[in-house]
């Protein structure tokens, strides 16, 4: 029988309903990437999560402009076929919102309706293209007496952050590529800069500015914003790397397991810092730990996938998943999490998240 001829662009298939692919839409500023439903480590880029401070605006790529100035030998402007002249990388990295996680912290066991999408959707992995960061501050010749540059978007927000030069000389990119094609406008085409493994706002969309200096700028975003306050009164500034973390996503609400027997709980871990090492599952709320097995690829700074059999014996149960990275950091539990952080703290939730499977195979968050 004849199918369907082919088409200038794919589609997804008619059964994959909506409902399973479509974002949550949170109101208006920004959407979630649904983590139980996707495959591998590539979250496609039309399910890559967003998050907007002032919209999204429509740059015509042949008026992009990227001034790079401050204290360097030679300002100088790079259209994007400059940009795309240098050579380019390619890597797999996660994009994590340093506000993911939140409402489940704050909700203390209080909504246990949450989704992975709903608790975590502000993480996503794509294939990042673009020029690293060290050969553009070359070009420009970089003064060694700059310690920070600002970077700056053309979006409404104008989103505007200070980054250590250290990051640019290690692996920071200004990206144009995202899975093989040029940047989604939601993630900011047409170039954006790239900081692996640190917090999304630091990865600035639209970026047309990038500004050398011998401190850093002190800007609204890492002011009043993207501070963790702390317990007594002080809070932390620059907490740009993203801790490790992992959640299961299977199973998870709002599933329901028809039957005791073997299930597979399978789940992502990532660390802005390296690679994860491990990832432990405890089916009695944290009495006990199992070695999950890691699923390649294992790559940096990188969304991994964990899974692990488990005979479920038909009786309640709580299931939780730990990381650790290679520098040995543990993911915390949310009393240690709370202990260090207080109850105001407002980004960076990597606490262990509990899931409770009842009698009837229905799971709840019980975080
Ligand atoms: N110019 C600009 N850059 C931005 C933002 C923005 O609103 N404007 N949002 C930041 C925040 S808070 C995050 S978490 C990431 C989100 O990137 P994404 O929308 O591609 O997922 O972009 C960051 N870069
Ligand atoms: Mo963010």
């Amino acid at each position: 029988m004849q199918g369907r001829v082919p088409s200038p662009v794919g589609e997804r298939s008619v059964f994959e309903t909506p409902e399973r692919v479509v974002r949550r839409l949170e109101p208006s500023s920004s959407s979630l990437t649904p983590l139980q439903y996707l495959q591998g480590v590539v979250t496609p880029a039309d399910l890559h999560f967003e998050r907007h401070h002032g919209g999204i605006p429509n740059i015509d790529p042949e008026r992009y402009e990227l001034l790079i100035h401050g204290m360097v030998e030679r300002p100088t402007v790079f259209r994007l076929a400059d940009l795309k002249r240098f050579p380019a990388e390619s890597r797999l990295r996660f994009l994590e919102c340093s506000g993911n996680g939140g409402s489940a912290y704050q909700s203390q066991g209080r909504r246990v309706d949450m989704s992975p999408q709903d608790m975590d959707g502000l993480t996503s992995t794509s294939e990042w293209t673009g020029v690293p960061l060290k050969l553009l501050f070359r070009e420009v010749g970089a003064l060694p007496e700059a310690t920070w540059f600002l970077a700056e978007g053309m979006d409404a927000a104008v989103m505007t952050r200070s980054i250590p030069m250290d990051k640019a000389w290690d692996d920071a990119i200004v990206a144009y590529g995202q899975n093989g094609e040029p940047l989604r406008p939601e993630q900011g085409y047409p170039a954006r800069l790239f900081l692996p493994g640190w917090e999304g706002n630091s990865s600035v969309k639209w970026l047309r500015r990038l500004e050398l200096s011998d401190r850093p700028f002190m800007t609204r975003e890492e002011t009043s914003k993207y501070t963790d306050p702390l317990p007594g009164g002080k809070a932390r500034m620059f907490s740009f790397t993203m801790d490790a973390k992992s959640l299961i996503t299977f199973p998870t609400f709002p599933e329901r397991l028809d039957g005791p027997g073997w299930w597979e709980i399978r789940g992502i871990a990532w660390t802005g810092r390296g690679r994860i090492t491990r990832v432990e599952i405890s089916t009695d709320g944290g009495t006990s730990w199992e070695d999950a097995e890691l699923q390649e690829p294992v790559l940096p700074k990188c969304h991994v996938r964990f899974r692990k059999l488990w005979n479920w014996n038909g009786r309640a149960a709580t299931l939780m998943s730990r990381a650790t990275d290679e520098t040995g950091y543990v993911q915390p539990t949310r009393e240690e999490l709370h202990r260090a952080r207080g109850s105001y703290t407002r980004y960076h939730f990597n606490q262990i998240r509990p899931w409770r499977v009842e009698r009837d195979g229905r799971v709840f968050f019980a975080g």
